[in-house]
């Protein structure tokens, strides 16, 4: 095993007539947290926690989900409306408090910043030590829900900085590079949690007979380009007039394919694997677009960039965004370098004419 690949044992003839499967099997989340960081430092150590942690959260989800339609009152409208004027659905509740539980005691998170609550979550017990914050959006595509369609949670992990004394967590309104990892847990056909601390982006999947997230794809590279768009086009008429020249582009060229699934973690897992592009426009009537920046689009864009694609708000890395507040919405053009760039540059004709037009009247 060479100092530089400390998984080369998994891919290597098992010494001593081990198992490979056994091996692998053993190859839980917490366990390559410290293999990627090549250490058993307390933050290591932390670290690895804290994403067992997000692991239990995502079985104790994937669990409710796949029972929900045999069980009371877990599908459904709550009748209340969330911090982001969207109908809150009893499984948004049920996920986001999930997060809230599995972090107590844990001494690891001290905030918790949801899609799903107005302010920051404090776990008082947790703040004098805990120097992390989480952020998340506990169920993505509440829509496909109650139709057994698949959903996701999205997750960010970012350090508070200096002390946030009055409960206003202005340290979290800072650019996507702050983030130390990020990832989701797709529930589809099997759950999948995906994740990155910034040194690759790797796959687990939960094996249900052992109540483990077990490596399943390591170092995911996202293709330069992939023939799928991924764009709800029920909005064309309110988009941008670059958004629909774009459209118009890929609908008369050979070799594009749309899908969309009405979850962002679905249709991004997709375009993780096989390369294509995902976007989420702003339209007339919300100009920022409708995916939240901090728990959505920022960790997402964690993701694809260290998988070697790229995320934009189609003018803006959303890396380089700094939101103004903590439910900032941005637009999101996402997915392999060659797509989103083939966007990006729909959106910078129609401003090169723009000015130009300016430009000839003044
Ligand atoms: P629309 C789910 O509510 C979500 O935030 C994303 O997961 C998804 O891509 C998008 O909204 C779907 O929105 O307007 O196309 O139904």
């Amino acid at each position: 095993m060479t100092e530089a690949d400390p998984l080369l044992d998994l891919r290597s003839e098992p010494p001593l007539g081990r198992d490979y499967s056994l091996d692998r099997d053993c190859t839980t989340l917490s366990r390559h947290v410290l293999e990627q960081l090549q250490s058993f430092s307390a933050d290591a150590q932390d670290l690895s926690a804290l994403m067992s942690r997000i692991a239990l959260a995502g079985k104790l989800i994937s669990r409710r989900l796949s029972r929900a339609g045999l069980m009371e009152d877990v599908l459904g409208f709550t009748g209340e409306v969330n911090v982001q004027g969207e109908s809150v659905k009893k499984m948004d509740v049920f996920a986001n408090e999930v997060f809230i539980s599995v972090f107590k005691q844990s001494g690891l998170v001290c905030r918790l910043a949801s899609e799903e609550m107005d302010d920051p979550y404090y776990i008082p017990e947790n703040c004098p030590v805990g120097r992390y914050t989480l952020l998340y959006d506990p169920i993505d595509g509440s829509s496909n829900v109650d139709i057994n369609i698949n959903v996701g949670s999205i997750f960010s992990i970012r350090q508070q900085e200096g002390e946030d004394t009055d409960g206003s967590a202005k340290d979290l309104l800072q650019s996507g590079r702050k983030q130390i990892a990020a990832g989701y847990i797709l529930y589809g056909p099997s759950t999948m949690l995906i994740y990155s601390i910034g040194r690759g982006v790797h796959a687990f999947t939960l094996d249900p007979s052992l109540g483990e997230f077990i490596l399943s794809n390591e170092n995911i590279q996202t293709p330069a380009h992939g023939p799928v768009y991924s764009v709800n086009e029920g909005n064309f008429w309110q988009w941008d007039e670059s958004i629909r020249d774009y459209t118009r582009y890929v609908h008369r060229h050979e070799g594009y394919t749309a899908r969309y699934g009405g979850a962002m973690v679905g249709d991004f897992h997709r375009i993780l694997f096989q390369g294509g592009v995902f976007l989420y426009p702003g339209t007339v009537k919300q100009p920022e677009g409708k995916l939240r920046l901090l728990y959505e689009s920022a960790p997402m864009a964690f993701l694809i960039e260290q998988a070697g694609g790229r995320a934009s708000t189609g003018t803006q890395d959303i890396l380089d965004v700094i939101p103004e507040k903590l439910h900032a919405r941005s637009p999101l053009v996402i997915g392999s370098t060659e797509d989103v760039a083939l966007v990006e540059s729909f959106i910078q004709e129609r401003s090169r004419e723009r000015d130009a037009e300016l430009a000839a009247k003044s």
